[in-house]
C-alpha cells in the first residue's frame, strides 16, 4: 500500500511509502483521504504523517502529468486534512518537496529532521505549485520568503525553515517530537488557510517580477506564480485556490512543462547501456595527468566523491601550480559553505601531489588531462601504460582529438576510453563518455560507474572530431559567425541568443574561454576541411590582434578594468572589412532570424550524429546540449526543440537556407528519413 496507516494509543500514524522517493499518485492521493476519514472515525487525538525510506515525499508523480488529472485531486485531499476535526502533524524525515511540503503545510504543526529539505521547485519543471503551495506559503512565511522560495524553486534546509516559520522544531526524532507535542499547544493551532495573507506589497511583487525578467527571460512559470500569489493576497483563499489550480492545469499542458519534464526524466534515466553487461573495475585510487583548471577540476570531482587520487604534473614547478589550483577551489568551496574544515581537510588527506608516475601504481583509473595535443596526450599515456597495473583502465579527457589514434599507443587499445569533463568539472554535470573502436566494455563500464560515483549525468558517445558536443558547438560559430560577417555585430547575435533563452550568446561565452582555444582548433583542422565550405576568417584576426577573450582584456568584447564588457567598434568594423574584401553585400537580420539560422545550424548537426551512430539517442542530445553548452532546459535541449519546431519545418527552412549555400545548409539524412516517415526525431533510429 503506497500509504500505510496504524494506530498507537489515541495517535495515527500516516506514512507515506512509495519507494524511492514518495512520489505522490492518484494511489496516495485517494489513501491519504481515506485515512482522513479513517482517523475520524477512530476518534484519534492527532494524526502523524511521515514517509518511508529518507524522503518525506518528492511532491506530485510528474509522470501523471503528461494525462489528464484524476481524483481526487490533492487539493482536496489536503483541505480534507487541514478540515479535519483531528489536527494532523507533519514529521518530515527528509525532503518534502512540492505536493510533499503542500501537504506538511495543510498539517497543524510540522516537525523536520535536521537534514530535511523543503521547498516548492515546480517552476523546475515549468508548472507552479498546485495544492495550495502558493497561499498557504506566504501566509506561513510572509511576502517575500514565499516568492522567494516559489520563483526560485530552491528548498531550504530545516533550520532555515524554522528560522522562516515553517516548521515549528526541528528534532532528530521527529516522530518521537511530533508525539510529544501539547494536545494544548495545538489546539490553539488555528489551519493555515484561516490565517490572513500577507499585506499586499506592489514593491516586493514588482521585485520580484523583474528579478526573473533578468534571471529566466521567457520562462512562463515563475511569473505566472507571482500572479497567483498576488491574487491571494486580496481574494479569499477558496477563490485563489481556484486560480492557482487552473494555472497550474494549463501549465503542465504546456510546452515548457513537457521539455523540463523530459529533461527532469532524461537526466534520470541517463544510465549505462543496458546491454553493457561488463563490470566496472572497483574505484578507489584514480590517477589525473595535468594540475591545470581541467586537471584540478577533475581532481577536486573525485576527492568530493571519497576517491584518492594521485595528481601527476611534470615537474615541481607543475607539482606547485596543481596544489594551487586545488586549494582555489577549495577555499571557494569553503567560502560558500558547501564544505567545512574536517571536509577539507579530508579531501587534502585522500590527494597526493607528485611528478613520480611510480605513485600511481595503486590506481584503477588514470585521467589524462593534460594538453590537447596529440603528441603530448600519446606520451602521457604511454608513461601511465608503464606506471599503472595492465587491468587499470586508462582515460583521455581529450575534447576533440581522436581516440583511436591515441590508443594506438598502447599495448592494449582496449583500455583506452574517452571521459570528457566540462570546465569546470567538480560543477559542471555532464560527462561525455568516448567509446573508442577497440575501448572494452570493462573499460567503458568502468566509466559509467565513475560517473554515478561523481553523481554526473553521463552520455555515450562515438569518435568523431568534437564527438557529440564540440561537433556542434562548432556549427553554432560557423553560423554565428558567418551572420556576423553577413548582417549583425556580435553583440546582436548574443543579444539574438540570450532572447532564445541562452545564458550568454556565443561571443561572450568565447570571451570567457578563450579565442585561442577554437583557433588551435582551426589550424588543427586546416588539412580536412572541405574546400568548398565557406570559411570566415573573423576570429583569425581577432587572434592575430591578441584578442584573445576576458584573459586579454579585450576580445569580441572589452573589459576595461576587468568589469563588465563593453562593444568595441573594432571588432564590429573588422566585418566590415573582411566582408568588402570577399565582396559580399551585408543585410539585415531580425533577433528571430539570427536565432533561426544558428538553431538549424545546430539540429542539423546534430542529425547527422544521430544518422552516423556518434549518439545513440535525440534524448542523448539534448542531455548534452543541456547540462555542457546551456541550450535553455526549458526547451528540451536541441532536438526536442527541434521536434517541437516540426521536422518538415525545419526541413523546408534548411532547403530554402540551402539555396543560398548547399555546402552548409542542405538537410541531413536524418531529417529527411524523419519527414519523409513523419516519424519525429526523439523516435528515429539509425537505419
Ligand atoms: N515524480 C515522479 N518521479 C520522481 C519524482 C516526482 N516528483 N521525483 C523523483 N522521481 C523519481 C526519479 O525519476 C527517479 O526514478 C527516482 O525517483 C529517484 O530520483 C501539486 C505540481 C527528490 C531530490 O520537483 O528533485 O509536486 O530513475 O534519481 O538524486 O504542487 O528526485 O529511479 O526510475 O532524482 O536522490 C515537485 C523532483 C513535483 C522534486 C531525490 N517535486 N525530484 O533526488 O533521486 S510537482 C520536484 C527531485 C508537484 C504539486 C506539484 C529529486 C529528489 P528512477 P532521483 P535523488
Amino acid at each position: 500500500m503506497p500509504v500505510t496507516r496504524r494506530r498507537e494509543g489515541n495517535t495515527g500514524y500516516v506514512t507515506l511509502d512509495n519507494p524511492p522517493v514518495n512520489a505522490i499518485g492518484r494511489a496516495e492521493r485517494a489513501d491519504l483521504l481515506e485515512a482522513v476519514g479513517w482517523a475520524e472515525a477512530e476518534r484519534l487525538d492527532r494524526v502523524i504523517v511521515t514517509g518511508a525510506g529518507h524522503a518525506f515525499a518528492a511532491g506530485a508523480d510528474a509522470r501523471e502529468f503528461d494525462g489528464p488529472p484524476a481524483e481526487p485531486h490533492l487539493p482536496e485531499v489536503l483541505d480534507a486534512i487541514e478540515r479535519s476535526p483531528v489536527p494532523w502533524v507533519a514529521a518530515i524525515n527528509g525532503v518534502a518537496l512540492g505536493g510533499g511540503a503542500e501537504i506538511a503545510m495543510a498539517c497543524r504543526m510540522r516537525v523536520a529532521a535536521p537534514q530535511a529539505q523543503i521547498g516548492l521547485p515546480e517552476v523546475t519543471l515549468g508548472v507552479i505549485p498546485g495544492a495550495g503551495g502558493t497561499q498557504r506559503l506566504p501566509r506561513i512565511v510572509g511576502l517575500e520568503k514565499a516568492l522567494e522560495m516559489i520563483t526560485l524553486g530552491k528548498p531550504v534546509s530545516a533550520a532555515a525553515a524554522q528560522a522562516a516559520g515553517l516548521v515549528d522544531d526541528v528534532d532528530e526524532d521527529p516522530l518521537d517530537a511530533a508525539f510529544m507535542i501539547n494536545t494544548e499547544d495545538m489546539g490553539c493551532r488555528v489551519p493555515v488557510w484561516e490565517l490572513p495573507p500577507p499585506p499586499h506589497d506592489p514593491a516586493a511583487l514588482a521585485a520580484a517580477r523583474e528579478r526573473l525578467a533578468a534571471r529566466s527571460p521567457g520562462q512562463i512559470a515563475p511569473l505566472r506564480a507571482v500572479d497567483v500569489i498576488e491574487e491571494g493576497l486580496t481574494r479569499p483563499f477558496h477563490e485563489a485556490m481556484q486560480s492557482e489550480r487552473a494555472a497550474f492545469l494549463a501549465l503542465r499542458q504546456g510546452d515548457q512543462a513537457r521539455a523540463l519534464r523530459h529533461i527532469f526524466f532524461a537526466e534520470r534515466a541517463a544510465k549505462a547501456p543496458s546491454d553493457l553487461a561488463a563490470v566496472p573495475l572497483p574505484l578507489d585510487t584514480v590517477a589525473v595527468v595535468g594540475g591545470g583548471t581541467m586537471g584540478a577540476g577533475i581532481a577536486y570531482a573525485l576527492l568530493n566523491a571519497g576517491l584518492s587520487v594521485v595528481l601527476l604534473e611534470t615537474d615541481a614547478e607543475g607539482v606547485a601550480r596543481a596544489g594551487a589550483n586545488i586549494d582555489k577551489i577549495v577555499s571557494a568551496s569553503l567560502k560558500r559553505g558547501l564544505i567545512d574544515e574536517a571536509g577539507a581537510e579530508a579531501r587534502r588527506d585522500r590527494l597526493t601531489l607528485t611528478s613520480d608516475y611510480a605513485a600511481a601504481a595503486k590506481a584503477t583509473l588514470a585521467i589524462e588531462a593534460a594538453f590537447e595535443a596529440m603528441e603530448v596526450k600519446k606520451q602521457v599515456l604511454s608513461a601511465l601504460q608503464a606506471a599503472l597495473p595492465a587491468e587499470a583502465v586508462l582515460a583521455t579527457n581529450t575534447s576533440y582529438l581522436d581516440i583511436d589514434e591515441m590508443a594506438a599507443v598502447l599495448d592494449d587499445p582496449a583500455r583506452l576510453v574517452g571521459l570528457h569533463f566540462f570546465a569546470p568539472a567538480h560543477i559542471m554535470k555532464l560527462l561525455e563518455i568516448v567509446r573508442g573502436a577497440q575501448t572494452s566494455d570493462a573499460a567503458l563500464a568502468t566509466g559509467f560507474a565513475l560517473a554515478k560515483r561523481l553523481r554526473k549525468v553521463p552520455v555515450l558517445a562515438g569518435v568523431c572530431d568534437g564527438f557529440i558536443g564540440n561537433r556542434i558547438l562548432a556549427r553554432y560559430r560557423e553560423a554565428a559567425d558567418t551572420v556576423f560577417m553577413d548582417a549583425a555585430t556580435p553583440w546582436e547575435v548574443d543579444e539574438a541568443m540570450v532572447a532564445f533563452g541562452y545564458a550568454m550568446g556565443p561571443y561572450e561565452a568565447q570571451d570567457l574561454s578563450g579565442l585561442d582555444i577554437a583557433h588551435a582548433n582551426r589550424r588543427r583542422q586546416d588539412v580536412t576541411r572541405d574546400p568548398a565550405r565557406r570559411y570566415i576568417p573573423i576570429a583569425d584576426r581577432m587572434v592575430e590582434l591578441g584578442k584573445l577573450g576576458r584573459k586579454t582584456g579585450a576580445g569580441w568584447y572589452r573589459y576595461p578594468g576587468g568589469g563588465g564588457k563593453v562593444e568595441d567598434p573594432i571588432v564590429a568594423d573588422l566585418a566590415l572589412e573582411e566582408a568588402h574584401l570577399a565582396g559580399i553585400t551585408r543585410t539585415e537580420m531580425t533577433e528571430a532570424e539570427i536565432a533561426e539560422r544558428l538553431v538549424l545550424a545546430m539540429i542539423n548537426e546534430g542529425a547527422d550524429i544521430l544518422h552516423e551512430g556518434i549518439a545513440q539517442s535525440a534524448r542523448d542530445i539534448d542531455l548534452v546540449t543541456v547540462f555542457g553548452y546551456g541550450f535553455p532546459r526549458w526547451r528540451g535541449g536541441l532536438m526536442w526543440h527541434a521536434d517541437r519546431l516540426g521536422v518538415a519545418h525545419v526541413v523546408q527552412r534548411l532547403e530554402a537556407l540551402a539555396a543560398e549555400d548547399p555546402v552548409v545548409w542542405t538537410p541531413s539524412p536524418a531529417l529527411l528519413q524523419c519527414r519523409d516517415t513523419g516519424c519525429a526525431l526523439s523516435d528515429y533510429r539509425k537505419a
